[in-house]
């Protein structure tokens, strides 16, 4: 496939409001993540993804924008964001910002303007509709809440939200809309930034005539509708394909052959995009699921188009809590995710804090949370009469909170990422996982991210070799080749508590084999990996 600094480049995603705070209002800020650029470049990434930092109400953390043009006070100013572009422009560094386009704020002036009448010239910038026999039009539900209809007393009708009520859709119909989200994204691209990460993009087109749903609850009607290609590419051909940027789209529900209509690289819409068919649909580990997702993809997008590979974000609980070993393990399991998603083929993504094997929380009461998804769950349940605590502690595993706890930098009080009072509690371990820690440690995570990293700067079999999955139906071991220019990488990875026996395969185990890489430090170059005991969690990287 053709060669681009993207798809050689690793993401590092900065979720600012968590990263460190230089005001002491308990927020993180861009003065923070300028603060710690050298931490973040030596680590070796290339490109840093920004959450969104738009003027906001900040109902569901900025991804409510009311002012595309503007910073939020907590995170800055306008300024400091030009500085903070500047200064990562010169450690040869990339910023991609994160752009909310399928809904505003309730607060943006294009809302209040088309909410004020429905004769309003912006009435039809968002999606207003007539009852339905007294009720709302459809049966819909919404992410966050049980409809998707939110009722204006004022004017006597229903707005739609996909998200929270305070967020209520764009009509992508309505060309006008188009066009002002055009010219806001040239404004930023302009300004020097490079590339998206787009939001919910998978939402932007509607299903025709808003027919009520077979199950509400199963929301996928929300998601891939027709039209949507045809707004990417109008995109595409109006504004992205005159940048040389990368786009990363959101794209909830979609298999390898809807995801090969956002990344297809004949298609000219996106370059890459995060499907969820892990995180959304993967609550734990399942070795067997998990490789036939990653089987289903490369075969899906072999030659065609660029994945993306992660395991979490600002929205799922850590990797190492949901899909490794926090406790005995945390430290082999955090690095065997961490060599695995950076050996199959696609981007990396990391997220604040997974180079140190941050994990998930568990606080005690519903108060200390502060996710709305969460929160408005919970109510919702309570509402049908369940029982709080139940309700309450069948949200923790998932809480979006578990990530969103701030950055454990050392072992002060706050972790060293406030000295006011911080938004949301810390993980109460950041005595012992913390970024100091790491960095005073040559056998740390941080350290191994640092070697894995390296490894793709100097190996391409990493990024373009060809993939294959020797471990089909093994549901510990998982075992592929990357293959380049006759370069031939295996990576062997035992996702287990427990010891496996591995055999390999039949000449593979040659003499001028060398390890690239291992999670545990003891494993002997020139060992024969004829019949091994892999340890719980061992990873180790061979080139044959
Ligand atoms: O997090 C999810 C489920 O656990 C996803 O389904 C997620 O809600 C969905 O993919 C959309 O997420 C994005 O848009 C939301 C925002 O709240 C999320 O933070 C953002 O990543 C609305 O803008």
């Amino acid at each position: 496939m053709k060669r681009t600094w993207w798809k050689e480049s690793v993401v590092y995603q900065v979720y600012w409001r968590s990263f460190l705070d230089t005001d002491g209002d308990g927020y993180g800020d861009l003065q923070g993540l300028i603060e710690k650029l050298d931490y973040i470049k030596n680590l070796g990434v290339d490109i840093i993804w920004l959450n969104p930092a738009y003027q906001s109400p900040d109902k569901d953390n900025g991804y409510d924008i009311s002012d595309y043009h503007t910073i939020m006070e907590k995170a800055g100013t306008i300024e400091i964001l030009d500085n903070l572009l500047l200064e990562i422009h010169k450690r040869g560094m990339k910023l991609i910002m994160d752009l909310v386009v399928n809904h505003t704020s309730d607060q943006h002036p294009w809302f209040v303007e088309s909410r004020s009448s429905p004769h309003s010239p912006k009435r039809d910038w968002y999606i207003w509709k007539q009852p339905e026999d007294g009720k709302e039009p459809n049966n819909w539900r919404s992410y966050f809440s049980p409809s998707a209809w939110e009722w204006d007393q004022r004017t006597e009708q229903y707005y739609f939200h996909s998200f929270a009520v305070e967020q209520p859709d764009l009509n992508w119909e309505n060309p006008e809309v188009r066009e002002a989200i055009y010219a806001m994204m040239r404004f930023w691209l302009e300004k020097g930034i490079d590339g998206f990460r787009l939001d919910a993009i998978a939402l932007l087109a509607k299903p025709d005539g808003y027919p009520n749903a077979a199950d509400p609850q199963d929301i996928r009607y929300l998601t891939n509708n027709p039209g949507l290609h045809t707004y990417l590419k109008e995109m595409n051909e109006k504004v992205l394909s005159h940048f040389d940027i990368l786009t990363v789209g959101e794209a909830a529900y979609v298999t390898p052959e809807e995801g090969l209509k956002y990344v297809g690289e004949d298609r000219n819409e996106l370059h890459t995009l995060f499907h969820f068919e892990v995180a959304d649909e993967m609550p734990s580990w399942d070795m067997l699921r998990f490789k036939d997702i990653q089987n289903r993809w490369y075969e899906g997008l072999n030659g065609k188009g660029w994945n993306s590979q992660f395991l979490n974000n600002h929205d799922h609980t850590r990797q190492v809590t949901r899909y490794g070993n926090d406790k005995q393990y945390r430290v082999e399991s955090a690095k065997l995710l961490a060599t695995m998603l950076h050996t199959l083929p696609g981007m990396p993504y990391i997220y604040q804090g997974e180079e140190i094997g941050m994990t998930g929380v568990r606080f005690p009461s519903i108060g200390d949370y502060n996710d709305i998804a969460m929160k408005n769950r919970y109510e919702e349940e309570i509402l049908k009469g369940s029982d709080p605590q139940v309700v309450f502690e069948s949200l923790l595993p998932l809480s979006r909170d578990n990530s969103r706890t701030p950055m454990q930098w050392d072992e002060t009080p706050n972790a060293g990422f406030t000295t006011g009072a911080p938004w949301i509690k810390l993980n109460p371990n950041y005595k012992e996982i913390n970024v100091k820690r790491d960095l005073e440690s040559p056998n740390s995570i941080y350290r191994y991210y640092q070697k894995l990293i390296a490894l793709r700067k100097a190996n391409p079999v990493m990024v373009y070799g060809d993939y294959q999955d020797l471990s089909e139906g093994d549901p510990h071991l998982y075992v592929y080749t990357r293959e380049l220019d006759g370069i031939r990488w295996l990576i062997i990875l035992n996702h287990a508590d427990h010891e496996t026996p591995f055999t390999c395969m039949a000449g593979f185990d040659n003499p001028n084999k060398k390890l690239v890489i291992a999670n545990y430090i003891d494993v002997q170059q020139e060992a024969s990996i004829a019949h091994v005991m892999l340890r719980p969690h061992e990873a180790r990287i061979y080139s044959l």
